[in-house]
């Protein structure tokens, strides 16, 4: 391993930081990724069936129809014009080609999620400037699902792939009761998500009640005891490195006496069990859900959380490690500065909406300036598996800018780094961080 320090002119000192940070493999601490047991809506060659309700969203037509990009197709050709529900009647394809004409063929396609499928395409070795659909849906169309996922991981540097596991979608549910080998595909780690369970307390006692667990609307000690035997069993069944929730911008905590069902079942059942398992909890906070329901997955929206509250969860519960990410541009130096304050908070990632050069520039060297090194500056939260490949190509880049801008600042400052230096420092912010606090290293 080179010890040597790094070059001295400004570009090449950048070069280098770039080179290492390409080079170090990242574990995607949030994804909706799937591997092909939990079925794909395309086959692609080799025994996978095609199952139009698959989990595993893979090839050109799934990433021409990102949500990102339904909420954009409806700027340039609006509803007014093309009817919501004219949109959501065509075949996967012919949204594709709709999507592909207005937004890449009719327009420079400049935003983020249409830069994103260019770099995919040139970075898997097809040719971006393809304007004919059909050439790309061909090369996707033989690919092996499994095989390409190896690919995908490779291109993009990405080691581990963690998933989004929602224990209260019937189609997710239902795999994981038919098939209890599904947490088993290495390259896949299972993360347990029940929003409902603290967003929803009614409707989420009334499943549970339904599911064979003793539980009932009052929370008593026997509702908290169901709610437990119900999470050990999903993290039995899942193997979870952590659990999630997406909370919407007005969730508040305000303490021990808060007298929200979700807040009751939070600090009575979740974290408590949480914190025996020695396992984190994910709040992803800021999420408006439904802004404009017609627009369906594509139709969430952002609004300001309440820091204090994470602020609040963190001194309560000293014995559990908070994961922590909020979709407000306004919230990021709020949540660095209480990084500060508490050791068992993790932020992570330039979220949705945030996760866009100008934004990941900002907040990562916001965070570096705050806190160093500790923090997971980036997660891909990709739903179609090549998605990997911009969104980490992408903010790799900017990463590595901020970085070697600190190095600059320090070799002037007359501490000049190494390359073993530079490299541990990337593995730190791509890996190691978010791996230790799993681990509560
Ligand atoms: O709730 C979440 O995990 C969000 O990331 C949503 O899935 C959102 O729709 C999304 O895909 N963001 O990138
Ligand atoms: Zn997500």
């Amino acid at each position: 391993m080179s010890s040597a320090t790094l070059p001295a002119t400004a570009c090449e000192l950048r070069n280098s930081v770039q080179r290492i940070v390409n080079e170090t493999p990242v574990w995607d601490l949030h994804t909706h990724l799937y591997p092909p047991t939990f079925g794909t809506p395309l086959a692609g060659t080799g025994r996978q069936a095609a199952d139009p309700r698959g989990l595993m969203l893979w090839g050109i037509d799934e990433l021409l129809t990102y949500h990102y990009l339904v909420a954009e197709v409806f700027r340039v050709v609006p509803s007014r014009r093309f009817a919501y529900k004219d949109f959501w009647n065509l075949s996967k394809q012919e949204q594709a080609d709709h999507i592909w004409k207005h937004l890449f063929l009719e327009r420079s396609p400049v935003s983020e999620a249409c830069r994103g499928v260019l770099t995919t395409l040139k970075m898997l070795g097809l040719d971006p400037a393809e304007r004919d659909l059909n050439v790309h849906r061909a090369w996707f169309a033989e690919q092996n699902a499994d095989e390409h996922i190896n690919r995908v991981m490779e291109v993009s540097g990405v080691s581990r792939i963690t998933m989004t596991n929602d224990v209260f979608d019937d189609n997710e549910r239902e795999r994981w009761l038919s098939d209890g080998s599904l947490g088993t595909d290495s390259r896949f780690v299972p993360v347990l998500r029940f929003d409902k369970l603290l967003c929803d307390w009614q409707a989420a006692a009334k499943q549970l009640a339904g599911w064979g667990f003793s539980v009932g609307l009052t929370i008593n000690q026997k509702t908290i005891a169901g709610v437990r035997r119900f999470l050990e069993e999903w993290i039995d069944r899942t193997g979870a490195v952590y659990c999630a929730v997406s909370l919407p911008p007005t969730y508040y905590y305000s303490g021990s006496d808060d007298p929200d069902p979700g807040n009751i079942i939070f600090r009575q059942a979740v974290l408590p069990l949480l914190a025996e398992r020695n396992l984190p909890m994910a709040m992803m906070i800021g999420v408006t859900r439904a802004t404009n329901p017609r627009l369906k997955v594509a139709g969430d929206s952002v609004g300001q959380a309440d820091v204090s509250s994470v602020a609040q969860l963190c001194a309560d519960f000293p014995n559990n490690r908070f994961l922590v990410t909020l979709l407000s541009r306004e919230n990021q130096h709020e949540l660095a500065v209480t990084a500060r304050k508490f050791d068992n908070l993790m932020p992570f990632g330039c979220w949705w909406f945030l996760n866009n050069p100008s934004l990941i520039e900002e907040i990562t060297r916001m965070r570096m300036e705050l806190l160093g090194t500790s923090f997971a500056p980036q997660h891909s939260d990709a739903r179609v598996l090549e998605q990997l490949v911009y969104k980490w190509s992408h903010s790799r880049t900017i990463i590595a800018n901020v970085l070697a801008d600190k190095y600059a600042d320090l070799a002037t400052a007359g501490w000049p780094v190494s390359e073993d230096e530079v490299r541990r420092d990337a593995k730190l912010l791509l890996h190691d961080n978010f791996a230790d606090f799993v681990a509560g290293k």
